[in-house]
């Protein structure tokens, strides 16, 4: 099913930026990070909700919506590659390749960068369904990348460096950094379907619970990975003395509390979401501890 939705997104971002218009280096810096192999974790998730909001629509859905879950990818790239930069996290590794700033210079990935939110927000409002749902879930989108959700959680984690977090702060700095776009793309699924109240609020809660996890594995991953299959260099909070959930509880501690997410994230669809999408997404959540990448 995954496999499906994947290959989807795949093909509609490897047909985008390659208008003559937009300058050739900045288009091929920008398709150079978005095309560099993701897992493509947030459009799928989008995708899946939708079509476990409503099966019986499922395929027509999944093609109405495509470009939105499309422009949620092309915000996530944006936040790697400004990530990665020397004056943020100073990484020259992303997806197995050279970082942006590494391939091209600085100036270039920032911009190229640039390019990618904002372009983002032009592919999602061409997403073939009606006005309302379509303009809250941009307005959604825009809340959870911007100032309150990711860019927010971004400064705390700068902010963090070097200091001894609470668990407490720990939790925001995620949900804000990693979580924000995860649940979000979740939700917009729901919204985009036009599904119920209590369907949204069950796909927030269930991309909020998987964020969570995601953000503990992640954690893990950089104690316990190797660079060759996580894509990205490892030991990298430690060496830049980050507060992470390893560091804050121990391993064995943050995976179980990892589990812990993961089940809760299944639990909050339970009743509610039916067919092989729901099963997808509950079986993200099951494997989501084991992942290697
Ligand atoms: C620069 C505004 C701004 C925000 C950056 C996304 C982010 C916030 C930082 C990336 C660093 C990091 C380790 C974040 C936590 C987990 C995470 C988002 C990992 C990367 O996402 P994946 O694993 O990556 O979905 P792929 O490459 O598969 O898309």
């Amino acid at each position: 099913m995954s496999a499906e939705l994947r290959e989807m997104v795949e093909g509609y971002l490897a047909s985008s930026f390659l208008d003559s218009d937009i300058p050739a280096r900045l288009s091929e810096a920008m398709r150079y990070s978005l095309l560099a192999g993701g897992k493509r974790l947030r459009p799928v998730l989008c995708l899946a909700v939708a079509r476990a909001c409503a099966p019986e629509r499922a395929d027509e859905l999944a093609r109405a919506i495509l470009p939105f879950a499309a422009g949620l990818e092309m915000i996530h790239t944006y936040s790697l590659i400004h990530d990665d930069l020397p004056s943020m996290d100073d990484d020259d590794l992303r997806r197995g390749k050279p970082t942006c700033h590494k391939a091209f210079d600085e100036a270039t990935a920032i911009l190229a960068g640039d390019a990618l939110l904002t372009n983002a927000f032009s592919h999602m409002a061409k997403a073939d369904v009606p006005a309302q749902p379509l303009l809250e879930a941009v307005r959604l989108t825009a809340e959870a990348a911007g100032a309150a959700g990711m860019v927010g959680g971004q400064v705390l984690d700068l902010a963090g460096e070097g200091q001894k977090l609470s668990l407490e702060e720990l939790r925001v700095l995620n949900a804000k950094k990693t979580g924000a776009l995860l649940f979000n793309a979740c939700e917009c699924g729901a919204v985009l379907a036009g599904a119920s109240p209590a369907m949204r609020e069950a796909a927030r809660t269930y991309g909020a619970e998987l964020g969570i996890a995601f953000q503990i594995t992640d954690d893990i991953l950089d104690v316990v990975g190797d660079e060759a299959t996580v894509g990205k260099e490892v030991r990298h909070d430690a060496e830049s003395d980050k507060a992470t959930w390893p560091s804050l509880i121990g391993l064995e501690a943050s995976i179980d509390l990892a589990r812990k997410h993961c089940s809760a994230a299944e639990a909050a669809l339970e009743g509610l979401f039916s067919g092989p999408d729901a099963e997808f997404l509950r079986e993200t959540a099951r494997k989501l501890v084991n992942r290697t990448h």
